[in-house]
């Protein structure tokens, strides 16, 4: 019998690390020099702004959600930074690709606040926006947006048109096959498209833990190829340049990224979720102390650039405009009832059709409630 201790030859066949990236601690201190562009404190304060005005949308829609006004609706309360993060890093004829809790870059975007109501308010006419008139709607179901993002750059690719795609969705979509086709098919084809997947730790009552057994979520990436990195998802510093950098990199050709944005949805789920049943009051407030909002603003009052004043007026000027569009909103027509009918078929079917007749019937004898 031969003795021996030999093992196979084995060598190192693939290595990889994630990174994370934080520029502004929850104090509100710096702990990396900022890249250029983010130094300047008037690029600080129209971020700071952006934070400002998505919370206080999400304030009023709540309230009007809750005073019968508003349908279901999601807030972004905590996260707001990753989506003003990314969307500031665009171009305008760049694309945006959001899922539902992106309203803090919509606005940013162009998108109107009026719009936003009219959407949450069950009106279609919200996700035709004036502004940015190719971003893509609101997406519900959860992922399948990836693929539409991925689609979207390869338009772009074989176009020959030097923009770029951003595409948000949460911990929970990572979970979902429309996400890894969407990263496997835009690594194979190094499509130009960024993929910010907003880690809020939870996914209805599903817990980051249970979402997935891998370390982090960026690194799901790697196994398509894609560089993947975590970025501190409350520092809109630390979202914005990643996003920015990847963009760069998408536009020289270089392909698709990945960025994790670690953050935390101090809210419910949506308004018809009550967060108290599934986790408990101790972890939410720890997570206060990190929120995105509170250390921008200690960052810019230690730079001596924001005082009381600025932030009185501020508040007061983003609650005007919001009051205008949820009155603009409250005072907008609903859209005729044939329209529910119009605009699937070219030639419409007999039997939708009919459904359209006695939809007008019915309409016409039972008074509507307004
Ligand atoms: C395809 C699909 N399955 C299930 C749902 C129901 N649903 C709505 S939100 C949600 C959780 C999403 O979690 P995550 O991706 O982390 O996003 P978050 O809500 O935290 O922003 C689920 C399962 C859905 N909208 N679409
Ligand atoms: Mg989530």
């Amino acid at each position: 019998m031969i003795e021996t201790t030999a093992r196979p030859a084995r060598r190192e066949s693939a290595h990889f690390e994630i990174g994370y990236t934080r520029y502004l601690d929850p104090d509100g201190k710096l702990v990396a020099p900022l890249p250029p562009g983010l130094a300047d404190p008037v690029r600080a304060i129209a971020l700071y702004s952006a934070l400002v005005r998505a919370r206080s949308f999400d304030q009023k829609a709540v309230a009007m959600q809750r005073t019968g006004r508003l349908g279901t609706y999601a807030s972004s309360l905590g996260q707001e930074a990753v989506a003003v993060g990314a969307a500031s890093a665009m171009r305008p004829e760049d694309v945006f690709v959001p899922s539902f809790r992106e309203h803090a870059g919509q606005l940013v975007r162009g998108v109107t606040p009026r719009e936003l109501f009219l959407y949450w308010g069950g009106d279609e006419r919200g996700n035709d926006f004036s502004g940015p008139r190719e971003d893509l709607p609101n997406c519900v179901p959860i992922g399948s947006h990836a693929a539409h993002a991925a689609g979207v750059a390869l338009a772009f690719r074989l176009r020959r048109e030097p923009r770029a795609v951003v595409a948000i969705f949460g911990d929970g979509a990572t979970s979902k096959g429309d996400v890894a086709e969407a990263f496997n098919f835009a690594g194979v084809w190094k499509l130009p498209v960024v993929f910010v997947i907003s880690n809020n730790q939870w996914a209805i009552s599903v817990p980051r833990r249970n979402q997935s057994a891998a370390e982090t979520l960026a690194q799901k990436a790697i196994a398509a190829g894609i560089p993947g990195e975590q970025v501190d998802g409350n520092d809109v510093f630390a979202v914005h340049a990643a996003v920015a950098a990847a963009l760069e990199r998408a536009r020289a050709g270089g392909g698709t990224s990945v960025i994790e944005a670690v953050t935390y949805r101090l809210g419910d789920h949506t308004t018809a979720d009550d967060a108290s049943r599934y986790r408990n009051d101790a972890e939410v407030k720890a997570h206060w102390q990190e929120e995105p909002i509170k250390r921008l603003e200690a960052y810019l009052v230690a730079l001596g650039r924001w005082g009381k004043d600025d932030q009185e007026r501020l508040l007061q000027e983003t609650k005007a405009e919001i009051d205008a569009a949820s009155a603009a909103y409250l005072a907008t027509a609903p859209q005729a009832l044939a329209t529910i009918f119009d605009f699937t078929y070219a030639n419409m079917p007999a039997d939708l059709q009919r459904q359209k007749d006695g939809a007008l019937a019915s309409a016409a004898t039972t008074p509507v409630k307004g």
